[in-house]
């Protein structure tokens, strides 16, 4: 909850999966995909996975209600129009509460964002200094002061917090996944196969770190440790897209038992590499401090026949 505080902490667990410059990429190279949501009737699968990282295990069966789940991660600007509709700030914009925050010196408690550095950070090969904390980083301005949107339209939103996410499902009229939706539709039916295509492939069929992170992404998948925009990989057999790699996502589900417990993120990111943490799997899942944005977590939405029966409190 104490975001300073709580960056140590962090910056250890991104280590395993840590922008560099967002680069805009032609949009000419990946055409738009079609958009909105995917209906999944629900059912019973295997969750988790052994044998990977213990936070995945036991596998054990679990059985979720149909709901509809947004095909693509939100973009930029689809979150641009309801910053423009609402007038809504993100946390990261905003400064922060003292009160919220005690022990922090107040020239610390300005509006910021954890942004991956990666080269700039190894001297020491110390993972906590691939990250920094940019002051005036936040979604619209990615990388920090300076930069912008240009030619980002449609890559996934970044550096949301959790309450930014939920406020803009809300506006929607939709809500966050739970953990359980998510990994059901991450799985697309292909019950306690290790990656959302099945079987592990020779060829990258998500945006992931390719090469030894953090040094050397090969960009084998077209995007060198950036974002891509969203729908540039093959969609899944429920015609999802991105769900492993390209950017984290929130999920209203917990890290841990406590009630104040991180919130939990699924999916991996551009920065997760197979020499690290091989977490562009369904399975995988990291802690995420909610009122932390990162350059590479974003979200995506859902809807249920009764909104908020069974998820985000
Ligand atoms: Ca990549």
């Amino acid at each position: 909850m104490i975001r300073r505080l709580a960056l140590l902490t962090l910056v250890m667990a991104l280590a395993a999966c840590g922008s560099k410059k967002q680069a805009a990429v032609p949009e000419s190279v990946c055409p738009p995909q079609p958009t909105g949501e995917v209906a999944l009737a629900g059912g019973t699968f295997t969750m988790g996975a052994g044998g990977m990282h213990g936070d995945e295990g036991p596998p054990r069966k679990v059985t979720v209600a149909p709901f509809a789940i947004d095909r693509t991660e939100v973009t930029n600007d689809e979150f641009a129009a309801f910053v423009k509709a609402t007038g809504y700030v993100t946390l990261a914009e905003r400064d922060p509460d003292p009160a919220l925050y005690p022990g922090v010196p107040k020239s610390m408690l300005k509006p910021s964002s954890l942004v991956f550095v990666g080269a700039e950070g190894l001297g020491d090969g110390n993972p906590a200094n691939w990250w920094r904390i940019v002051d005036g980083a936040s979604w619209k301005h990615p990388t920090g002061p300076g930069s912008d949107l240009k030619g980002l339209g449609r890559h996934p939103v970044v550096h949301v917090a959790y309450d930014d996410a939920l406020a803009y499902a809300r506006w929607k009229g939709r809500d966050l996944p739970t953990e359980e939706e998510w990994e059901f539709a991450a799985r697309a039916g292909l019950d306690g196969a290790p990656y959302e295509w099945g079987e592990a492939s020779k060829t990258p069929k998500a945006n992931y770190w390719q090469g030894v992170f953090p040094a050397v992404d090969t960009g084998e998948d077209g995007y060198k440790a950036r974002a891509a925009p969203v729908g540039c990989f093959p969609a899944s057999a429920y015609g999802l897209f991105d769900l492993s790699g390209n950017v984290w996502e929130w999920t209203s589900g917990r890290y841990g038992p406590a009630p104040d417990a991180p919130r939990l993120i699924k999916g991996g990111s551009y920065l997760c590499a197979d020499n690290f943490c091989l977490r562009y799997r369904p399975a995988a899942r990291q802690p995420g401090p909610p009122d932390t944005g990162q350059s590479h977590l974003g979200f995506r939405t859902v809807k249920r026949a009764t909104t908020g029966e069974k998820g985000t409190p």
